[in-house]
């Protein structure tokens, strides 16, 4: 059985080949991303097996996405919605350092996910369950299907993480922040940038006291994502602080996912928080290094080009 289970709506991604306002960019790329399948692909290369639950249409899009992540060695388990379609967004590059993320996702077969979508025997056999809080918000299903698994992952001793991926296109800040709460009373791990925590344990501008605020709520694990600020985390009662790995940033969106993936890969392999902390820096550090969300994430073999002492391998 795969060592992580994880699961979410997996979209196919247009991206702008140059910048400027969309209806002059002459052509866009076609790849997919997905928060879940995102850190689904970075564990994979770092070693961990992992398997990917989602639904996509029955059209080429979803074709996209199952053959994508197949291709990466994820243990795919699509469903197949014959009546809507794979979701789709857009990513713009007004200037060469603003994106703007363009959803067509509303009604979409990824948000149309069920409880009966995840099979159990994946979730009870698994090492750790993975989910965000995208999922939640994409429809009451949805939702519920998140909640099934957490439940089923917990009575089987499964140790679960969140992510808390607050999407402002998908629902309110107060929304999100109740929904938050009822999943952070029942996780593991938990991963937060520091707006995001401030949303499920209401603001503060000292990190350390959000870390603490977000453990309080029950996961034993507290993880503050600071983008170019590094990493602040409270793991067993202990706090944990880390700079973040400089780099000539292309595109951010995937970096969270990246970290959470370094984190996890270097937990399951049984390492202490520094290392899990260092990992994940360096594999979000090489998210930010290409265009797509996922494509940039390092093998482990790699993860030394970004702490080189001498940048020239031969
Ligand atoms: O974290 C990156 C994801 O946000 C991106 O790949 C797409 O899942 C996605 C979303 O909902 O924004």
């Amino acid at each position: 059985a795969p060592d992580v289970v994880t699961f979410g709506e997996t979209m196919a991604l247009f991206t702008a080949d140059t910048p400027g306002p969309l209806p002059h960019v002459p052509s866009l790329s076609l790849g997919i991303g997905g928060a879940e399948s995102n850190v689904a692909v970075a564990l994979r290369r770092l070693g961990t097996s992992v398997a990917w639950v989602g639904r996509v249409g029955a059209d080429s899009l979803g074709e996209l996405v199952v053959r994508e992540l197949r291709g990466e060695g994820i243990d795919v388990v699509p469903v197949r919605d014959e009546s809507a379609p794979t979701g789709l967004m857009i990513k713009e590059r007004r200037t060469a350092d603003a994106l703007k993320v363009w959803y067509y996702r509303a009604g979409s077969a990824g948000s149309r996910l069920e409880p009966e979508d995840v099979p159990d025997d994946l979730v009870t056999g698994a090492r750790l369950l993975h989910v965000t809080g995208i999922t939640p918000a994409l429809s009451p299903s949805a939702a519920a299907a998140t909640h099934h698994a957490i439940d089923l992952a917990r009575e089987a001793g499964v140790p679960v993480s969140f992510d808390l991926n607050y999407r402002a296109a998908l629902w309110s800040r107060e929304e999100a922040g109740e929904q938050f709460r009822r999943i952070m009373a029942k996780v593991d791990i938990v991963f937060a940038g520091d707006d995001e925590a401030g949303i499920a344990v209401g603001p503060a501008s000292d990190p350390r006291e959000l870390a603490r605020r977000m453990a309080a709520e029950g996961p034993s694990q507290a993880v503050l994502k600071r983008g170019d600020q590094g990493c602040l985390a409270l793991i067993d009662g202990k706090e944990y602080a880390r700079e973040a790995v400089p780099v000539r940033v292309v595109d951010t969106v995937g970096a969270g996912d990246a970290f959470v993936g370094g984190y996890l890969a270097e937990l399951l392999g049984g390492a202490e928080a520094d290392r899990r902390l260092r990992t994940a820096t360096q594999v979000g550090a090489f998210a930010c290094l290409v265009p797509g969300d996922w494509e940039g994430m390092p093998r482990r073999s790699e993860l030394h080009l970004l702490a080189p002492e001498d940048p020239v391998s031969r």
